[in-house]
């Protein structure tokens, strides 16, 4: 792996991804992407790894895709290279992923952080979607996203004149779930991420899932989802673990099974 570094161990059950191209702030090109598509995939079927931290440096998360890389492609070429499909199998990573965020987040930077399930943020943090800047417009759900987060207003606001907001800010609009000094955001987010280890995580995936379909679905569609979960978590026996360590008035051992 060259542009990123795995630790499959960082923490009982929490590993962490980092972006490793701090001279170009992270930007994304074609091989960071797919270095980093390989790593959750393998990190999401590794059972030993409960939740997975993404962060880059505290310069920058990432500034956005490669705008070197991307700058002389015709239509034709995009639509070969077919980023769609890395940035999908991205989006399906089973297990919760959370984004630490310190100085950039923009352009395909603040939409893979809006790809995460959560988002911790230093006080350094810049989100924005400056693609129109350049003469294009997100191209990786910046629209999308950012709009069912932020809200209309504030989205077209940012997607069409592609300013930064702070990651104060950020928080003020939902996007982000929490801002702290920036010499913080890593224990912040690792506390976090401990926190969630500690649960079920066939629970976790299973919510996980639930909460997302909430984006993809009507109301009661997303019910019906919602309660085949729930019932489906009764089938493991880290629910009779939790439900018996209540009772018992312990602490519940889950064993992911
Ligand atoms: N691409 C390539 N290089 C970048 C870069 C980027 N996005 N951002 C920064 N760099 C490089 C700079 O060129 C510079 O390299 P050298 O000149 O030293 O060789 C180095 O990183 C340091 O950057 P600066 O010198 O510019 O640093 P400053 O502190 O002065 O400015 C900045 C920081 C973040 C404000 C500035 O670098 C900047 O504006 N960067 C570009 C931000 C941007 O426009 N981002 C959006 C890119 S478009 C898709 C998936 C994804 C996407 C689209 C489709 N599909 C699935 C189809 C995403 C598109 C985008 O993200």
């Amino acid at each position: 792996m060259e542009f990123i570094k795995v630790n499959s161990q960082f923490d009982k059950h929490v590993a962490l991804i980092e972006l490793n191209r701090p001279k170009e702030l992270n930007a994304l090109n074609l091989q960071l992407m797919g270095e980093l598509r390989d790593a959750l995939k393998e990190l999401d079927d590794d059972n030993s790894v409960r939740v997975i931290i993404l962060t880059g440096n505290e310069k920058a998360f990432a500034a956005g895709a490669d705008i070197k890389q991307m700058a002389d492609k015709s239509a034709i070429d995009m639509l070969k290279i077919d980023q769609f499909s890395t940035w999908d199998q991205i989006r399906k990573t089973k297990k919760p992923l959370i984004a630490a965020v310190s100085g950039f987040a923009l352009g395909g930077g603040c939409e893979l952080a809006m790809t995460c399930d959560m988002i911790i943020a230093s006080e350094t943090a810049k989100f924005g979607q400056p693609e129109i800047k350049i003469g294009v417009m997100p191209g990786a759900g910046g629209t999308q996203r950012l709009t069912k987060a932020i809200g209309k207003a504030k989205a077209m606001e940012l997607v069409l004149t592609g300013r930064f907001i702070s990651g104060q800010e950020a928080m003020g609009y939902g996007l982000v779930n929490k801002v702290v000094p920036v010499e913080m955001y890593m224990y912040e987010v690792s506390q976090l991420a401990k926190e969630i280890a500690q649960m079920s995580p066939i629970a976790a995936q299973l919510a996980k899932e639930a909460v997302n379909r909430s984006f993809e679905t009507h109301l009661d569609e997303g019910l019906t989802f919602e309660r085949k979960n729930f019932y489906l978590t009764f089938s493991s026996e880290d629910q009779k673990e939790g439900m018996a360590a209540f009772v018992e008035k312990r602490k519940p051992e889950y064993r992911g099974k």
